[in-house]
């Protein structure tokens, strides 16, 4: 087998500059908590593929289901000779996303085009075409999400002119708005959108209960309810991405159910299947309805090798309680973090809910953001064997994503070296 360095080198060669990769060592296999190069390196995983193989690598229903499907049938694309597990997954997230009304999916291939769609059927339903954004943002990286997401580099950094009818307002960020309180936050972003956008235009607000990319932002209490009764009384579509939040993750089935808020539409994808790649728009059957016959659709989309992943790794999910299990795993990092956070004047914030948690570094004694200092620790972790991941606005971010399936040896191991770094 080749090593990493062999294929780092023929990668050079053969893959576009523009992808990166976090570490430049090459998967040999993957599960439970960590990765293992093709030279026998291990690394703790705090990544999942970025918040996606929630049940783990290879979980073992989800090999067992995909080998199943792969041996019947590969693809017929839904749009032409539907199947059973197309709509077996569309009844799951029916029931499991917050909100009793009757619901309606579709499924895509990546969250962006789940973004994509959630646009689409908003404005279809609504017959107005302004989208409501949030700073720090990030919803992906095709033409229309890329004008969604807030920031330029390396995500929309000469790739435009980008999509019209999007408007951005304030997020809060209780770190850096002074402490604003949720519904202040709220009332100053709702008057934003009210003199500058106009509510009878507005068909969607969009949010991320936490933000992902953008720092792991966690909203003001109150903040995200506000919303929602604003868009309730607008007549605007509330829009939650849960892409990087969803199954389980933040120790609830859905981020928004923490403070009991129901969107009218949420956009999934990274957990829902076990590292296939799979993704969905859920909501109001009303408004999912509203779109005419063949409005919505793809090749691949609702893929039967995805949907039965889907399957296996949502009874996954409920079998083994994963939704418990990111509590505990926050609790024990937290408390580290904590501790971590103590001794060290650069952190500024320990945030994030459940297995999504986070530290954001500073000059110490400033609030100016330290991204090389980040950058430094992280590597530091890398080369100790934890695979962590940066993220935010200003690159000064650490974010910890491990599979909620990792042991508490694991997970033990990977504190102690993160630890280490901050030395
Ligand atoms: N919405 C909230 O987190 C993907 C992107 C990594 P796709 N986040 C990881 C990168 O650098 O490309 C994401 C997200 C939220 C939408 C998306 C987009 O999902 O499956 O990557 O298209």
């Amino acid at each position: 087998m080749a090593t990493s360095e062999e294929l780092h080198k023929r990668r050079a060669e053969a893959v576009a500059r523009g992808v990166g990769s976090t570490i430049p060592a090459y998967v040999d296999r993957a599960g439970g908590g960590t990765i293992t190069d093709v030279d026998g390196r291990e690394w703790i995983d705090f990544a999942a593929g970025i918040a996606v193989t929630n049940v783990g690598n290879s979980a073992p229903r989800v090999v067992e289901a995909v080998r199943a499907q792969v041996e019947r049938f590969t693809h017929t694309c839904f749009m032409v000779a539907p199947y059973e597990s197309y709509v077996a997954v569309c009844e799951q997230l029916n029931a499991l996303t917050p909100g009793g009304f009757g619901k309606r999916s579709a499924l895509f291939n990546s969250g962006a085009e789940a973004v994509e769609n959630a646009v689409k059927i908003a404005r279809h339903a609504t017959g107005r075409p302004a989208v409501v954004v949030f700073d720090h943002a990030y919803h992906g990286r095709t033409n229309l999400t890329m004008a969604l997401t807030a920031k330029n580099m390396p995500y929309k950094h000469r790739f435009g002119p980008f999509a019209g009818e999007v408007y951005r307002v304030p997020m809060s960020y209780p770190l850096r708005d002074g402490g604003l309180d949720g519904a202040t936050a709220a009332a100053r972003s709702i008057e934003m959108i009210e003199k500058q956008v106009g509510a009878e235009n507005v068909a969607a607000l969009l949010i991320e209960p936490i933000q992902g990319e953008g720092g792991f932002v966690v909203p003001a209490e109150g903040f995200l309810p506000a919303l929602r009764e604003w868009a309730t009384a607008a007549g605007v579509v509330f829009v939650a991405d849960e892409i990087q939040t969803g199954f389980c993750r933040t120790g609830d089935w859905f981020a928004c159910e923490h403070e009991g808020v129901e969107p009218d539409l949420i956009t999934l994808a990274k957990g829902i299947a076990g590292g296939l790649p799979l993704a969905a728009v859920t909501g109001r059957a009303e408004l999912m309805d509203a779109v005419h016959v063949g409005g919505l659709g793809g090749t691949y989309g609702g893929n039967p090798i995805a949907c039965a992943a889907a399957l296996a790794s949502i009874e996954t999910m409920r079998e083994l309680d994963l939704a418990a299990a990111a509590r505990r795993i926050g609790a024990v990092m937290g408390e580290r973090l904590r501790a971590i956070a103590a001794g060290d004047p650069g952190v500024a914030e320990v945030r994030g809910r459940g297995a999504m948690l986070a530290v954001e570094i500073v000059v110490p004694g400033t609030s100016t953001p330290d991204p090389a200092a980040t950058a430094a620790i992280s590597a530091a972790c890398h080369a100790a064997g934890l695979l962590t991941l940066t993220c935010g606005t200003y690159g000064n971010v650490l974010r910890f994503l491990p599979p909620l399936v990792i042991s508490d040896d694991e997970l033990g191991r990977g504190l102690d070296i993160l630890a280490a770094a901050f030395g």
